[in-house]
């Protein structure tokens, strides 16, 4: 059954002993943030904090923070089951004949209830304020000492494509400016960015439409992270994650949806070609991402529940609750990855490669010089074109076993010969890269060398104990008593 809000989800991490409430006062700057760093640490729970220094609004944070709560949140037990549903709809085909097609029937007919309902009236409007509100009512945390400000960490920020009308959904954080503004830290790779250029290069509205939503059902939530491909609507695929349509109603004050059931919604808009300095801010790198001009957000309005519930997450040295939501994105996107290149048995984004600065690829290795072809296509697939360092191995290399990985590509390297280094866009984060969002990235053939590829030296077999010899020590090794 899908969860209906967030107060759901919070019921159901709580029956399974995975949320714990926090009923003494905590202070939003700095405090709730060093609490969640050490719960996320130490394996903790979610954590409801009922008492928010400066705000009647409890936080709630961490609520993807672990494997299992993120199968909690997905309905799942194991997101690889998301993965093998995807694979389903990928692999479905045409069928032979009239019984085959009617048997696709009910497949097809449950895509189509994925799609977003419209609805007129939902809980995100029991309080509607035009006037007389201010972002400083909400517990909004300051995460890190040197934060330029205080952040919103975990909105869903909606924003529509004035060339094909399309509808996105990214998590951007937003920096408190004061009561009403608030900065609007979308990356110049990512859709809200791309709308507002497209806005500002036509030329003819000066202001951009912006709804922000914080705190819904935890796939909707989720969605908003999902490195979907441009005009593929991340409500469609929370429907189809929970397996029920998402809800939306329209905003009060601008042209725009937002999920129902959010517990807070901030309506406005963007002024094309504003810009104000945002951050510095703890990033999810583990080091502080410097200061940039970004556009500023305007809130028209706030309508929330009568007694929201503000979600937020910190982001910070490695593993965070960010961590958990990356490891589930590696997994359920691998048949897609998969569709294009099926060459490809597993990846694995190590915790300590912050997702994009670390990309383990295991192949199936069939012509000279195929690690590198599946390098360039990783650099040219999506928000994978961050990959800053690609190491490519064989299959047999379980790449989940970074231990492994390291051991046997270590081995198989000649540096000079097998590490491509190549040009191109790099995540806005990079604090390293000679540009802002331009440099170079790394490829790493860890892949045993064929003729083929000029290698003519033997190539040497990785050392194993027959299995006959391993189970006659098995008898030994209990007669000797070890
Ligand atoms: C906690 C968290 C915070 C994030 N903050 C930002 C951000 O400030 N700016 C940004 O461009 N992406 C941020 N992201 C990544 C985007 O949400 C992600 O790239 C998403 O796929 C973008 O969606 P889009 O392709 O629809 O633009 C964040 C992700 C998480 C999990
Ligand atoms: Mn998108």
């Amino acid at each position: 059954m899908a969860y209906t809000d967030l107060r759901d989800f919070i019921q159901a991490l709580e029956k399974h002993g995975e949320l714990k409430r926090v009923s003494i006062e905590v202070d939003p700057i700095l405090e709730i943030a060093e609490f969640a760093d050490r719960s996320v640490k130490s394996q903790g729970p979610a954590l409801l904090f009922e008492k928010p220094k400066g705000s009647r609004v409890p936080v709630l944070i961490n609520a993807f923070a672990s494997m299992r709560r993120m199968e909690l949140a997905l309905e799942v037990d194991s997101v690889d089951e998301i993965a093998a549903r995807i694979s389903e709809y990928l692999e479905m085909r045409m069928p032979e004949g009239l019984i085959g097609k009617l048997k696709m029937l009910p497949k097809l007919a449950e895509v189509g209830s994925y799609f977003p309902r419209r609805v007129s009236d939902g809980p995100c409007k029991q309080i509607v304020r035009k006037k007389d509100f201010s972002l400083f009512d909400y517990p909004i945390l300051k995460c890190w000492p040197q934060d330029g400000g205080r952040y919103i960490t975990l909105p869903m920020v909606f924003s529509r494509n004035p060339d094909t009308g399309k509808r996105n959904c990214g998590c951007y954080r937003m920096q408190v400016f004061d009561d009403r503004t608030a900065g609007m830290h979308w990356q110049t790779h990512k859709q809200g960015a791309e709308h507002y250029r497209r806005m500002q290069k036509a030329g003819q509205r000066t202001r951009m439409d912006v709804a922000v939503a914080i705190g819904a059902d935890p796939a909707t939530m989720y969605s908003a992270i999902l490195p979907l491909p441009p005009d593929l609507d991340e409500m469609m695929i929370s429907g189809f994650i929970r397996g029920k349509p998402v809800e939306m109603v329209p905003c009060e004050t601008c042209e725009l949806e937002v999920p129902a059931n959010a517990e807070i919604v901030l309506e406005g808009y963007v002024e094309i070609g504003e810009l104000r300095t945002e951050g510095p801010f703890g990033d999810h790198t583990g080091f502080y991402s410097l200061a940039d001009e970004y556009p500023v957000f305007h809130v028209t309005c706030v309508t929330q529940r009568k007694h929201p519930i503000y979600a937020t997450t910190i982001v910070g040295p490695p593993p965070m609750e960010d961590f958990y939501m990356g490891k589930a994105i590696e997994r359920i996107f691998l048949p897609l990855m998969r569709l294009q290149l099926p060459e490809v048995r597993d990846i694995c984004m190590p915790a300590e490669g912050i997702f994009h600065n670390l990309i383990l690829v295991a192949i199936r290795k069939s012509y000279p010089g195929h690690a590198r072809k599946v390098m360039h296509a990783i650099w040219g697939l999506g928000q994978a074109m961050f990959s800053k360092c690609i190491v490519v191995v064989d299959e047999e290399v379980d790449v989940q076993n970074v231990r492994e990985v390291a051991w046997k590509a270590l081995n198989n390297i000649d540096p000079e010969r097998d590490i491509q280094f190549v040009m191109g866009p790099v995540d806005s984060l990079d604090h390293a890269s000679r540009l802002v969002n331009y440099g170079s990235k790394m490829g790493v053939d860890a892949t045993r060398k064929w003729p083929g590829e000029g290698f003519t030296r033997p190539w040497p077999d990785v050392i194993e104990m027959p299995a006959e010899v391993k189970q006659r020590v098995d008898e030994l090794w209990r007669k000797a008593r070890l």
